[in-house]
């Protein structure tokens, strides 16, 4: 039977996704969006969203209801719940974390703890429509992503510096949070999701890595992966509320 209390239920689903391969791609396997369930071929964020879906589902005697899974899946993925084409998905993490905690299923922690800001200035998708088969090919998309972006933009959030981050973590971040990695690419606010992992004494990332190809626990402590990563800034902390 799965823990009860949340701590325990995201990084039980989380652990047990240990060694899973990272696959990018693997949402943009179909002409028209409908929702995806592929929990043998994980990246950074669908690695989170199944993770978090499991979480969030009740148990009958140690099992998740499948369509409960779909449910909750549906909501973390897409605007207020509905599938209406590549533009409901929601492809930036700010956008993703507004719907969480608007539908009341995640809580910003950053925001409560942490006094530094960032303004949302995203452009991303809508200047690199290249990298994005649904936006390669469609103008009409790129336009909806560019009144999204608008949408967001001006906005500001709450982030932690990684220069105030230590290697043993902080006392409000707890083991099973989702850890969202700001980043300084010119239109992205962040670059890369995974869920906080206290072991030995230092604060880790359970993540899917794409260096590693696989979902693993950091061997080095997540300040360290921050420090390394001259584009990454901080982070963003966000716990699921049920
Ligand atoms: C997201 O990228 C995509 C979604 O379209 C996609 O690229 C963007 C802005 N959004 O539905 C979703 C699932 O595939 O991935 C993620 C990407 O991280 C990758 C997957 C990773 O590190 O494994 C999210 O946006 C989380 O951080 C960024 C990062 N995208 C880029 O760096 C362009």
């Amino acid at each position: 039977m799965m823990a009860q209390d949340d701590e325990n239920a995201m990084l039980n689903y989380g652990i047990n996704f240990l060694d899973v391969p990272y696959v990018a791609h693997t949402l943009e396997v179909n002409d028209n969006e409908e929702l995806v369930i592929n929990c043998d071929e994980v990246d950074c964020t669908t690695f989170v969203e199944y993770v978090l879906a499991m979480a969030l589902s009740p148990t009958e005697d140690g099992q998740i209801a499948e369509g409960d899974f779909a449910e909750n899946l549906t909501k973390i993925r897409y605007r207020d719940g509905k599938i209406d084409g590549y533009p409901s998905r929601l492809h930036y993490i700010a956008d993703w974390v507004n719907n969480g905690v608007r539908n009341g299923f995640l809580e910003d922690i950053t925001a409560i703890k942490s006094p530094d800001t960032q303004k949302v200035e995203l452009s991303y998708m809508s200047t690199h429509p290249q990298l994005y088969k649904q936006l390669a090919n469609s103008p009409a998309n790129v336009e909806r992503m560019k009144e999204i972006e608008k949408s967001l933009n001006g906005s500001t959030f709450h982030y932690l510096p990684k220069e105030k981050l230590t290697n043993e973590g902080l006392l409000w971040i707890k083991n099973g949070d989702i850890i969202a990695i700001t980043t300084n690419t010119p239109g992205l606010d962040v670059a890369h999701l995974g869920i906080a992992f206290y072991a030995d004494g230092k604060l880790s990332l359970l993540h899917a890595s794409s260096t590693e190809k696989k979902v693993v626990v950091s061997k080095v402590s997540l300040a360290q992966m921050l420090n390394k990563n001259d584009k990454w800034t901080g982070i963003r902390v966000l716990r699921m509320k049920k």
